[in-house]
């Protein structure tokens, strides 16, 4: 692995615990630019948006400019930290930074040649995995997958049913029990070439939550695709007595089947009480949508922009304030779904 050096990755001049190993937060790209050589130090990776600046390409850090636009018209970008230093690497083309706590990687796997999008997925989850095991950080937390012309149908497959083929097949590979090991997704179609993946890894295992009111997508029925969706609802993690919710992509299904096709307003209400359902279930007090503050992110992709007006007013009427709220256009898995709300969600101390 060459660069891998461990004793690079241990915590390091921890401040009093007041910060979760990995947090995210909204920053304008210029914020990046103008951080101390000592801060630079602790950024983890950085995210943007194809209508906002790119992160500098140039940085140490994992950066991956998702091809979607801001529907919002705010020019920030992700920024996950770590409140101490982190040291960086490469693996196979999979950049990453690491901070003895949790592993941070991204990368965009470009269509070299022409290739079925299970086998590109395939490749890309091998080596994930092999990166996490060589590393030492062995447990998926969370991942965000975005993929061309996802509802797209090549000889009776969707490509979002190949993409579930290919990761299927590599979780299996690395035996992973699928109610215990899955981490928390989403799976976009989004840009026209490339599969970009970001991910965090942990040294110890989250909990897998689920929730009732759905079946557990590693359990969908055949009538979705040959080899069912791999991820789990959530993932609650508790890091250093810093408690986070990871909450996958969320949508209006109820048991296995779309709720309110063609109906954005109704879609949208489902889906809240899905992720309410899920704040329950995760068995924490902070357990109401309006609860939520500036210490959460919440990202809702809609598939059709004219929506964004009424998820804007919509989620201004559940949400408190102060919680940002990413408003993106992309593909949703399912044609019938026209949006998707996913979150990372910081909880009180435990
Ligand atoms: C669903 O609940 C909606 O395949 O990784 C949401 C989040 C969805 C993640 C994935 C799919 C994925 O089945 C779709």
């Amino acid at each position: 692995m060459g660069s891998y050096d461990a004793s690079l990755c241990a915590p390091k001049g921890r401040t009093a615990g007041l910060d979760p190993p990995v947090y995210l937060s909204l920053r304008p790209v210029e914020a990046l630019g103008g951080l101390t050589n000592a801060e630079r130090a602790t950024v983890l990776g950085a995210i943007g948006f194809d209508d906002a600046p790119e992160p500098a390409a140039d940085a140490p850090y994992p950066v991956l400019t998702l091809p979607m636009s801001r529907l919002d018209g705010q020019k920030l970008c992700e920024v996950w930290r770590s409140p101490w230093p982190v040291s960086y690497g490469e693996h196979h083309g999979i950049r990453y930074a690491c901070n003895g706590e949790v592993l941070f990687g991204g990368f965009c796997l470009p269509e070299k040649e022409p290739e079925p999008v299970e086998t590109r997925t395939y490749r890309a989850y091998r080596r994930i995995l092999d990166l996490i095991r060589v590393a030492g950080y062995e447990h998926l937390v969370r991942m965000w997958n975005y993929l061309p012309r996802i509802n797209d149908e090549h000889l009776g497959l969707e490509n979002y049913q190949r993409f579930c083929l290919g990761r299927h097949q590599a979780f299996t590979e690395a035996d992973y029990v699928f109610d215990r090991d899955l981490p928390a997704a989403s799976a976009i179609g989004a840009g026209t070439e490339g599969l970009r993946i970001y991910f965090i890894a942990s040294r110890v295992p989250g909990r897998q939550v689920e929730n009732p009111r759905q079946v557990s997508a590693y359990r969908y029925p055949l009538l979705y695709g040959p080899r069912s969706p791999s991820f789990s609802r959530a993932t609650l993690t508790e890091f250093g007595g810093e408690r986070q919710l990871y909450l996958s992509g969320t949508a209006s299904i109820v048991g296995h089947e779309t709720l309110h096709p063609e109906d954005a307003a109704g879609q949208l209400k489902e889906t809240l009480i899905n992720i309410q359902t899920v704040l329950e279930e995760s068995g924490h007090s902070r357990t109401k949508l309006d609860e939520l503050g500036p210490d959460c992110v919440l990202k809702i992709y809609l598939r059709h922009r004219e929506h964004f007006r009424l998820a804007k007013k919509t989620l201004a009427e559940t949400l408190h304030p102060s919680c940002p709220v990413v408003f993106l256009q992309g593909d949703i898995c399912r044609r019938d779904l026209l949006l998707e709300i996913e979150g990372v969600i910081r909880l009180p101390r435990s």
